[in-house]
């Protein structure tokens, strides 16, 4: 059954920028490279909008709080799902939409990809339960590109450890974000024309090398 788009997702629907995210399980290297990324961008000409989900917005940094820091508060997988696409919503209607209508890039650390990967893969809520909410939210609203920085997970792990405090998501157990990773990884398999995935098990170097060729092609 198809389902009737929101009012919000109606109007801003149609842009001329780009949407880039960037996707990767626990430690992948996403957070270090972002700079490196918009710097590439931005010797190309272009206005580039950084964010981050779930965030960007009051209310989407009040359901990260709620999502990642209250490790002790009871959540199903269900109602971790619906958070994240009700600060998706926000997101989109506040930042992501008025950006591309705006000719920029959005360059956004996480999407929809990790809800299919965490919330799919992870905690296993069927992926046809996330594509109802996915065309809900979103319309045809998808990435242009997508960059998977995949990593093995123990190499993801070690490179997490040294920040101190696990959030929900970095107490969960080795399983679960090899079941991430596996996830992340069919998407780029299904998808290969809009997901690239880097091998970010190398040096920053490397990883770097690989983005810049990426985006010469891409570009
Ligand atoms: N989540 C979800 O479940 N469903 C959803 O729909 C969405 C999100 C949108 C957000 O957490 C959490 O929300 C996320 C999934 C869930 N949870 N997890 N896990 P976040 O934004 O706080 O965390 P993150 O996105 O996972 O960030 P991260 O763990 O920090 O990963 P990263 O940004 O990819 O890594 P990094 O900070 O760039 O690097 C980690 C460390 O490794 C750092 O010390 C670096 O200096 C080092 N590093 C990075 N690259 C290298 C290389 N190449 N060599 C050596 N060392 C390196």
């Amino acid at each position: 059954m198809a389902i009737p788009l929101g009012k919000e997702t109606q109007v801003m629907s149609g842009s001329n920028g780009l949407f880039i995210t960037l996707e990767g399980g626990e430690g992948a290297g996403k957070t270090t490279h972002t700079p490196f990324i918009k710097s590439l961008l931005e010797q190309a000409g272009r206005t580039v909008c950084m964010t981050r989900e779930p965030g960007g917005t009051v209310l989407g940094d009040a359901i990260r709080e709620l999502v990642l820091s209250h490790t002790d508060m009871a959540m199903t997988a269900d109602s971790e799902l619906l958070l994240m696409f009700a600060a998706r919503a926000e997101h989109l209607y506040q930042i992501i939409r008025p950006a591309l209508q705006r000719g920029e890039v959005v360059l956004c650390d996480r999407f929809t990809d990790a809800t299919y990967a965490y919330q799919g893969g992870g905690r296993g809520i069927e992926i046809e339960r996330i594509r109802v909410l996915e065309q809900w939210v979103q319309g045809d609203q998808r990435p242009d590109l997508t960059l998977l920085f995949d990593v093995p997970v123990e190499v993801g792990i070690e490179r997490a450890k040294g920040r101190g405090v696990l959030d929900r998501f970095e107490q969960e157990s080795r399983d679960f974000f090899e079941r991430v990773r596996q996830s992340y990884l069919q998407i780029a398999k299904n998808d290969s024309k809009r997901c690239k995935v880097i091998d970010a098990s190398g040096d920053i170097v490397s990883v770097e090398a690989q983005i810049s060729r990426l985006f010469e092609a891409w570009l």
